[in-house]
């Protein structure tokens, strides 16, 4: 079999392998901005709006990809090399593998290469909407202060070096900016990350940086820009090499950078867009009023769920969370923690039978073909805690409930920011926080209450007593037995099978 590089040129004989876009991408107008252009924006978004391309009377909304940091180039240098075309590979619970060529990606710009390119393509007439992964630490937000975080450095760059900024907030307000000057229409800003109420944070973040860098804009964006809340769904495990020699193998295919995913996707939208937006109801979005409910289950369960799976299955030496939530100790916590601690914080879900959804869940965490990587749920897991776990405890103390798990997986996670699991191998932390994570973690081991202190993480929590005694407690159980005893014990005070 021959190979052929994915790029336009190759595209005809590429798609006797596998389904290839069937639409002119020449003629797409570029309609939305998309900041972060890795694997999940590329399994969700632009696949949702691949599909809608084929419809032959939608022409506005081609994607504009942007890298947005330094960390980018690599795969800025492979779209522009494959003409923003790429394979997404969708793992099946069979085993077999969905292979298609993904085209609604039809320019990408590097942002430090170029800022000002960056700044125009978002300020363009024709841009009625700029979406953002960008991830949970992206935003800037402080746990500690609950603000908008001027400490950080790129921040002040961005202040005094407005024509070349680093953070999406000095982007988004020199775009606005421009379009406010231009007597331009405003447009959408979309967060597609995981953070509840990603849309009121994106607006309450950007609103904070404006204030201070052009306090003349905050009128103009409050009154032509929105920022709809979003719940957002598709597991996307790192690409692998193996993953790349595979399609080049079974397909003939030469694609530097596919995307893998699971079959499951889900987009919950609130239907907030100032200038208008692509029909994405017709492939299968959903938009709805109110999406925080659906948000705040996505978040407890399902991201709260995989960061449990992670730091407890790293901890034993797992390296996939199908493997950690194949252990029956493991799923067993998992249950009784989604079941008896947030549950029953997530009030009434209309239409949703949330029984079927954490069975949903736990097939997808045990799909064998994903192979998600633990160490990938567990990077930067200092952005997550307070987003995904935090809430729930909160909830529980409030209301009295149990947070003996939750307590169990933050003592956990102290454990595991000593670098090292249960059989004395390393762990490979990728946080931003490493450094403090590791410091507090040692003075955990004499004191563990001091892995509490790391207040833009936790808070006030460790001024709880109901938390920090159950957290010094299973800090302190950790150390004497191994975690699967543990696991156990817990199990049995439920007294539930799974
Ligand atoms: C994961 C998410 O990063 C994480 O910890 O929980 O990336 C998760 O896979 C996605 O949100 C699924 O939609």
């Amino acid at each position: 079999m021959k190979n052929y590089k994915l790029n336009n040129k190759n595209l005809s004989n590429i798609s006797e392998r596998i389904s290839i876009p069937q639409y002119d991408r020449s003629k797409l107008k570029t309609g939305i901005v998309h900041v972060g252009i890795g694997g999940f924006h590329r399994a969700h978004e632009a696949f949702y709006t691949d599909q809608l391309l084929h419809d032959p009377s939608v022409t506005d909304w081609g994607i504009c990809g942007v890298a947005l940091l330094d960390f980018d180039t690599k795969i800025y240098n492979i779209l522009k090399e494959q003409d923003g075309l790429y394979t997404l590979i969708v793992k099946e619970l069979d085993g077999s593998h969905t292979k298609r060529v993904i085209g609604s990606i039809v320019e990408c710009l590097f942002a430090p290469e170029d800022p000002i390119k960056v700044i125009e393509k978002m300020a363009s007439p024709e841009v009625k909407i700029i979406t953002l992964t960008i991830t949970e630490g992206g935003y800037n937000y402080n746990e500690a202060t609950k603000q908008f975080d001027f400490g950080n450095p790129l921040i002040q760059h961005d202040l005094k070096n407005p024509q070349s900024p680093k953070t999406i907030f000095g982007y988004l307000t020199q775009a606005l900016k421009l379009r406010k000057e231009r007597g331009l229409k405003g447009c959408t800003i979309q967060s597609c990350d995981n953070i509840q109420g990603n849309g009121h944070m994106t607006k309450k973040m950007l609103l904070s940086y404006v204030q201070t860098a052009e306090p003349d804009l905050v009128q103009w964006i409050e009154s032509n820009v929105t920022f709809p809340n979003a719940m957002v769904d598709r597991i996307t495990p790192v690409t692998t090499p193996s993953d790349i020699s595979n399609l080049k193998e079974t397909s003939g295919i030469e694609d530097a950078w596919p995307v893998v995913c699971e079959p499951f996707k889900q987009w919950v939208i609130e239907d907030d867009f100032i200038e208008g937006r692509p029909a994405w109801e017709t492939v299968g979005v959903q938009f709805v009023e109110n999406v925080a409910p659906y948000e705040k289950m996505k978040l407890s369960l399902l991201n709260a769920g995989h960061s449990v799976l992670g730091i407890l299955g790293a901890l034993l030496g797992y390296s996939t969370i199908d493997e950690a939530v194949n252990n029956r100790n493991i799923r067993a916590f998992l249950n009784n923690y989604m079941d008896v601690e947030v549950t029953s914080t997530l009030g009434d879900l209309e239409g949703i039978n949330l029984k079927d959804y954490k069975q949903t869940l736990l097939e997808r965490f045990g799909n064998i073909n994903i192979k998600d990587q633990i160490d990938r749920i567990c990077s930067e897991t200092s952005a997550k805690f307070p987003i995904f776990i935090l809430p729930t405890i909160h909830s529980q103390l409030k209301n009295n409930g149990s947070i003996q798990l939750a307590a169990f997986v933050t003592a956990a996670w102290a454990i595991y920011s000593l670098g090292t699991n249960e059989n004395g191998e390393a762990l490979n932390i990728k946080d931003a926080l490493k450094s403090q994570l590791t410091e507090k973690a040692k003075e955990a081991i004499h004191n563990p209450i001091a892995f509490l202190e790391i207040d833009t993480v936790f808070g006030a929590i460790k001024h709880n007593k109901q938390f920090s005694e159950a957290f010094v407690n299973a800090y302190k159980s950790i150390t004497n037995n191994n975690i699967e005893t543990n696991l156990i014990t817990i199990n049995n005070t439920f007294k539930k099978t799974y």
